[in-house]
């Protein structure tokens, strides 16, 4: 190699100063980018939720809720699968799930029992499951993680006790109620609690119920099984329904029947109960009494979930079951409040001033 002399070494120089800047430069670039990258947030959250159905507006506004909530805005994508009303194909969108290998499992289940086996394929999985609204029925556990929903006994309960304080109110005998009872899709939570409600209250009161059929929680089925139940049970004054889409049904049924819909049971009127209270629809329903009496059920989980699933990032264990706090609609003030199991829950008697609280 040639020896650099005078004015080249310095020229030599200055290009190796020149360098070792630049390279300063670009490593300073690097790690500034760097330093961005971490703090974005990095890690999507990828939940699979499997919805049992569309089959009423308690459903609709429940899905509207989670849909709003794992926004990607938020960095959650969710992906829903419809069951539509058969656990065979929730199943099978869980079994989905485990294959994209989501980071969480919501379930809605369409019925409790039957869910052993691909509960226990989420947990091999390693994918945590959290139940909302219906609960299920599993030999351990230890195969979901939480449960989110609504106490289905005690709205059932609720709606009993409000039966019997209004029958005394009225000065009804107990042995003059003849109830029909249009239930909601059999081995379902939200069925079975609020039928027993149901079946505690004939019971302990003596009322006569007359008929139990499933109308599953749809409008049609509701309006079906009243047809038929007003030509087979002529003398029912009282029907109980287990939501809101089929006592709407039941309406439809017994207006075109030409009999007449109202808490006046004692003057040959045919008194609407039921569960949900989430629309503004179901409110004008109570306000002109063609439904008397509403045990609300909050379908707003979307929130609730997400909070559980924050809990769950940040390490920490959720309590296994959260019950929601519900509301309580009347047509009138007959019973301003009920007493069930020693708690008092106050009536809240729909006028035009409630409708504005709903969509
Ligand atoms: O009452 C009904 C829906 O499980 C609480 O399911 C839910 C019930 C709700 O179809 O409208």
């Amino acid at each position: 190699m040639r020896k650099l002399t005078g004015k080249k070494w310095l020229v030599f120089m200055l290009l190796c100063g020149a360098l070792f800047l630049i390279g300063c430069g670009a490593k300073e670039a690097v790690s500034e980018k760097e330093f961005v990258e971490e703090k974005e947030p990095t890690k999507e959250i990828v939940i699979g939720f499997s919805q049992l159905g569309a089959e009423s507006d308690w459903r609709t506004s429940n899905t509207q809720s989670m849909k709003e909530t794992f926004t990607s805005k938020k960095g959650y994508r969710l992906i829903v699968e419809d069951g539509q009303q058969q656990q065979s194909n929730q199943i099978m969108a869980i079994r989905k799930f485990i294959q994209q290998e989501v980071d969480y499992i919501v379930l809605a289940p369409v019925t409790e029992t039957g869910w052993d086996t691909v509960l226990q394929e989420a947990k091999d999985a390693g994918i945590p499951v959290i139940i909302v609204d219906r609960q299920v029925d599993v030999s351990d556990d230890s195969l979901f993680t939480c449960w989110v929903g609504s106490d289905f006994a005690l709205e059932g309960k609720k709606a009993a006790e409000w039966l019997h304080q209004f029958a005394l109110a009225k000065d009804i005998s107990e042995q003059e109620i003849h109830i029909a009872n249009i239930q909601g899709t059999m081995g379902a939570s939200a069925q079975i609690g609020r039928t027993a409600g149901l079946e505690e209250g004939a019971a302990k009161y003596g009322w006569d119920l007359l008929a139990e059929i499933s109308g599953e929680y749809t409008q049609a089925k509701g309006k079906e099984v009243m047809e038929a139940l007003l030509k087979e049970e002529p003398q029912i004054n009282v029907v109980y329904c287990e939501n809101d889409n089929m006592a709407m049904g039941a309406v439809e049924a017994i207006e075109a029947s030409g009999k007449e819909i109202g808490s006046d049971i004692s003057k040959g009127q045919i008194m609407v109960m039921s569960f949900d209270g989430v629309t503004k629809n179901i409110m004008r329903y109570i306000l002109s009494n063609k439904i008397s009496f509403d045990a609300g059920c909050n379908p707003h989980h979307g929130p609730r979930v997400e909070t559980l699933i924050q809990l769950l990032e940040a390490g920490k264990k959720p309590d296994k079951f959260s019950y929601v706090e519900e509301r309580i609609y009347s047509h009138d003030a007959t019973v301003p409040s009920l007493e069930v199991d020693g708690n008092s829950y106050p009536v809240t008697v729909v006028t035009s001033k409630t409708l504005e609280e709903f969509q």
